[in-house]
């Protein structure tokens, strides 16, 4: 046990955790010298590869001078913040890496607490000290003040500093040292991490810290042998988090070579390990011996915090272009998910065609909308609404902590945007010739700001936000202030309509694309909704036909992402999703029957 080290890496969002990882891999001669190795090569599934992100919190393990380091690399986006908290769990040290150009963010705060109220000791790791512009120095101040403001401890305030480049692969203790190498972030690992503190010779227990699924082998389950051990074929007991117990047989006991999964005979306390068998197993419940079974504390999962209706697609280009739409496609794929995604929820509600879906933001249920679009389903989503709760009698909603880089010149205009969203601001800070500003905000508050953000700042503006706690309702939020553009009738868009149509707003789609009655354009410039002809092309008769379109100059439209069209919608409409296209719509399609339901209303 000994030379076991347990660490998970944790940061905000790209401070080059996976890109750490990749240069230890290398470093440790996991490769062989000739294979070829894709960069992050743990960020393993598609959507990751693609958007440059940790989803999935993953385990590796290294030797490296005679020690057996465990890795876990972690999601740094603020929706899995859970996910990290209950890695921290298994883990007896974390390298907390801050970027050198960026300092603390968000994430960086909310990762930090969680590791101080566990007693954990943190080597802080000052990456990217490569970027043009870092400021290591200043960093390394901005990370003590915040160990301070969190509460650290004497000895967590001492802690080791690391001065490193994850893609150039060095690191050093010292600024003014020369190195080539990670050799020194290995031997401060050694040094400071202290190895497990478990008894091999205690009945065995395991705290499940993560769940997967495979066809072949059923529900896995991973987390740290607290005590005893374990051997493959065994039959030991499940303790679930009621507190029953179930006997169960270990069909497979997986330890990590590297990034291999491979089979083990047997394994001890301290060590990090994964296991088939047990098909009812969940996060933060126990293993345990036969003989002596007893529980360890169990973990609990968040809540979600933000909830989206997925509605089969009623429109009238459904089943087109997707090949999974009916209710029971849904039903059945939602119920797959609920398997491995803990944090989200899942409800059938009076209508068979909607399913209420909720999890833990706006990146967490888009990521499965995404993954769903990709397998071929085809759905509508509602507007995401925040989940209140009653606390000691106070109806509360979910508080985000928000952090702004922004250029003086702006800043006045977002902190009084931000007063109409009831953020509340903490701190304001000069630095480097922008200032930093940080609130407390109502999530709902959040909800479509970023688009807005980017206008106001013309792009200059940096904002990142994480779950900061329960607060009492801050009180009513106006939502978005302008109407849309809704098509009249179903046809093709052609340019000469669109080029009437632009300078009544701002167009979604560009010519030549097939639209439906009560499909959203664009965004009207005015405050109410306008039904509008895009179809309608000039007659050709007395144009020469070439040329007619091309002469005419559109402005290219603006394209919305799955997020951006999420963030965008109102409660009177929908987005479709498809394998091929995300279209926003009214959900009346019909313009009688939503001047009928605004009556209703009123
Ligand atoms: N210049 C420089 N860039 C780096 C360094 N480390 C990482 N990067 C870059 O930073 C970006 C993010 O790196 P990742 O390793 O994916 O960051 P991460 O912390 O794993 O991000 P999430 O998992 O999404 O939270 C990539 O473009 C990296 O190439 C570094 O030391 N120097
Ligand atoms: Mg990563």
């Amino acid at each position: 046990m000994n030379h076991i080290r347990n660490i998970a890496i944790i940061a905000h969002v790209d401070h080059g955790k996976t890109t750490l990882v990749d240069a230890m891999l290398k470093q440790s001669g996991v490769f062989r010298e000739n294979q070829t190795i894709t960069e992050r090569v743990m960020d393993s599934n598609d959507l990751e590869k693609e958007r440059g992100i940790t989803i999935l919190s993953k385990n590796l393990s290294i030797e490296h001078n005679g020690l057996k380091i465990n890795i876990v690399d972690t999601p740094g986006h603020a929706d899995f913040g859970g996910e990290v908290e209950r890695v921290l769990k298994m883990v007896d040290s974390v390298l907390l890496l801050v970027d050198a150009f960026d300092g603390p963010m968000p994430q960086t705060r909310f990762v930090l607490k969680k590791s101080l109220d566990l007693g954990i000791k943190p080597i802080v790791v000052i990456n990217k000290v490569d970027r043009p512009g870092a400021r290591p120095e200043e960093v390394v101040n901005m990370v003590f003040d915040l160990f301070c403001e969190l509460d650290a401890n004497e000895e967590q305030l001492d802690f080791p500093i690391v001065y490193a480049s994850a893609k150039q692969g060095y690191a050093m203790r010292e600024l003014d040292q020369q190195s080539d190498d990670l050799e020194p972030l290995f031997t401060m690992i050694g040094e400071r991490v202290a190895p497990p503190e478990c008894n091999s010779d205690a009945p065995f227990q395991l705290l499940v810290t993560s769940i997967d699924y495979n066809d072949y082998i059923g529900r896995i389950a991973t987390g740290k042998i607290f005590n005893g051990r374990v051997k493959a074929g065994e039959t030991v007991v499940h303790i679930d988090k009621s507190g029953e117990l179930r006997r169960g047989r270990i069909t497979k006991l997986l330890g990590y070579e590297g990034l291999r999964q491979i089979e083990l005979e047997e394994a001890a306390a301290g060590d990090i390990v994964t296991i088939a068998g047990f098909d009812e197993i969940s996060i933060g419940e126990t293993l345990a011996s036969a003989a002596a079974p007893k529980a360890l504390p169990y973990v609990a999962i968040d809540e979600p915090t933000l909830s989206m209706n997925f509605i089969v697609n009623d429109s009238p280009f459904a089943g087109k272009e997707g090949k999974f739409v009916t209710s029971r496609n849904i039903r059945d794929r939602l119920m797959k998910e609920l398997r491995t995604n803990v944090s989200l929820r899942v409800e059938e509600t009076s209508n068979t065609d909607t399913f209420k879906v909720s999890g833990r933001g706006e990146l967490h249920l888009s990521i499965l909308i995404e993954n769903m679009r990709r397998e071929g389903f085809e759905l509508c989503v509602s507007k995401p609404e925040v989940i209140y709760r009653e606390i000691n009698g106070v109806l509360s909603e979910p508080m985000e902590y928000l952090m702004i880089d922004v250029p003086e010149e702006f800043q006045g205009t977002v902190i009084e945007k931000l007063g109409t969203r009831k953020a509340e601001m903490v701190s304001m800070q000069p630095m480097n010739g922008i200032n930093r500003l940080e609130f407390v905000i109502p999530a709902r508050g959040l909800i479509g700001f970023r688009t807005e953000f980017l206008t106001d700042t013309r792009g200059t503006g940096v904002m990142n936000h994480t779950f900061h706690d329960y607060a009492p309702f801050k009180g009513p939020i106006a939502g978005r202030k302008n109407g849309t553009l809704i098509a009249l009738e179903s046809g093709e868009t052609v340019a000469y309509s669109l080029f009437n149509l632009q300078e009544r707003g701002t167009l979604f789609v560009g010519p030549g694309v097939n639209v439906y009655e009560g499909m959203i354009l664009g965004q009207h410039a005015k405050e109410n909704d306008l039904v509008v002809n895009a179809c309608r092309g000039k007659k050709l008769t007395n144009v020469r036909a070439s040329g007619s379109d091309e002469a005419i100059r559109l402005t290219p439209p603006r394209l919305l992402t799955l997020e951006q069209a999420l963030e965008y919608i109102d409660d009177d409409e929908l987005v479709e999703v498809t394998p091929r296209s995300i279209r926003l719509r009214k959900k009346l399609l019909d313009a009688n029957e939503r001047k009928k339901a605004e009556k209703g209303r009123k």
